[in-house]
């Protein structure tokens, strides 16, 4: 299942880590293959996640990078990318499957067992994420299915030319691509839940088969899914989301200029169910339990994200008065009225990705 093209990971019996081969004060990097997948309702932000990603790696604090393997990965992080930043503008309605094959390179921390006399040393690590990008109404539950996919919030424009390159990818292939996946990023969109109230059919029918898949081909060690799930709560700016979470004592500030309100990391699986059981439209409730009936706890961790990030102003400082980084123009179209500062977008992807590596015990 994994592209021929990248690169290949060290035969098994390599050495890996601080001592790596020949010459023992050469670090190695870790490499780890790792597929990560993205999972979510129509409109729930999908490919708004992945044109935010390269914004929040060159935003980060520490030293990652991102690039694809391919022209057609680089292009859509060119692309869309540059929509968000430069035209402030969200990505267009995603009608094709995009096959996207990305590395997020950087280091990570090891323990050294006193080698180099410290206890740790800084390996310069990179794994792999392979992601399909795909039209929402794949996921949806045969009860949904004969909908529309609401053009609300939509762009509407189908001339995106790095969308339109891309191919039809039906249902099956996409269930196969997330059961081969070690790691999968669901997004959970509580402003279409309060809405429409259907993230429980869009999120069951794509469960139910992905479990017929997986204990079909690949098994798992217990009785649950072997996927590490990172949850995000989409869309955390929108000021509906966000007063829910000041309200709820969610929230803490970055220490940082900017002053970034985030939910604290102990306390996002409680936001979540909370949002989740708010859904007086829907049965968001039962996506709380098949999570946690489907995926072991060690396997899940939740978020509050946000790709755009909230309105910084001139000040370039978050404030309570004016913080709406969306607004509607004079033509219907949801615009990105400033700089596009994106919360817990490359955190789950990097928890994925060290928890995945922690598995062979090569990273952490
Ligand atoms: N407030 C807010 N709205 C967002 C955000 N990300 C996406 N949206 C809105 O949700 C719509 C759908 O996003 P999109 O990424 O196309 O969803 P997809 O169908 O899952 O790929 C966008 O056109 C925006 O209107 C976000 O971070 N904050
Ligand atoms: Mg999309």
């Amino acid at each position: 299942m994994t592209n021929p093209s990248q690169f290949s990971p060290p035969p098994p019996n390599a050495p890996r880590g601080p001592q790596g081969p020949g010459n023992p004060n050469i670090v190695q990097p870790q490499r780890d293959l790792r597929r990560i997948g993205l999972w979510g309702a129509p409109q729930s932000g999908k490919t708004t996640f992945l044109a935010a990603l390269q914004v929040a790696v060159l935003r980060s604090p520490d030293d990652w990078m991102l690039f694809g393997v391919n022209e057609e990965s680089n292009d859509f992080l060119d692309a869309q990318t540059g929509m968000l930043t430069q035209h402030r503008q969200f990505p267009a309605a995603t009608r094709f499957s995009n096959s996207l094959s990305w590395i997020l390179r950087g280091t990570t921390e090891l323990p050294t067992g006193k080698r180099f006399g410290k206890k740790t040393v800084d390996v310069p690590m990179e794994f792999n994420i392979d992601l399909l990008d795909s039209p929402g109404a794949v996921f949806a539950s045969k009860a949904v299915s004969g909908l529309q996919v609401p053009s609300e919030g939509d762009n509407l424009g189908f001339g995106d030319e790095s969308e339109e390159s891309g191919s039809e990818v039906g249902e099956d292939e996409i269930i196969e691509h997330l059961a081969g996946c070690d790691g999968i990023v669901y997004l959970f969109d509580p402003t279409r839940e309060r809405r429409h109230g259907d993230s429980y059919s869009y999120f069951q029918r794509t469960l139910l088969k992905l479990s017929r898949q997986v204990f079909r081909d690949r098994g798992s060690g217990d009785a649950r899914l072997p996927q590490h799930l990172a949850v995000c709560v989409t869309k955390f700016d929108a000021p509906e989301v966000y007063r829910r979470a000041r309200v709820g004592g969610y929230l803490t500030y970055d220490d940082t200029p900017q002053m970034l309100p985030r939910v604290r990391e102990d306390s996002a699986g409680h936001f979540f169910a909370e949002m989740c059981k708010d859904s007086k439209v829907g049965n968001a409730d039962l996506v709380l339990s098949s999570i946690r009936k489907y995926f072991h706890p060690d396997r899940v961790r939740y978020f509050a994200t946000s790709a755009v990030g909230f309105y910084l102003g001139e000040a370039d400082r978050f404030t309570e008065n004016d913080y709406g980084n969306v607004t509607k123009s004079p033509d219907g179209i949801m615009e990105i009225r400033g700089k596009v500062w994106p919360i817990n977008v490359v955190e789950p992807v990097l928890w994925l990705g060290r928890r995945l590596g922690d598995q062979n015990g090569s990273a952490r």
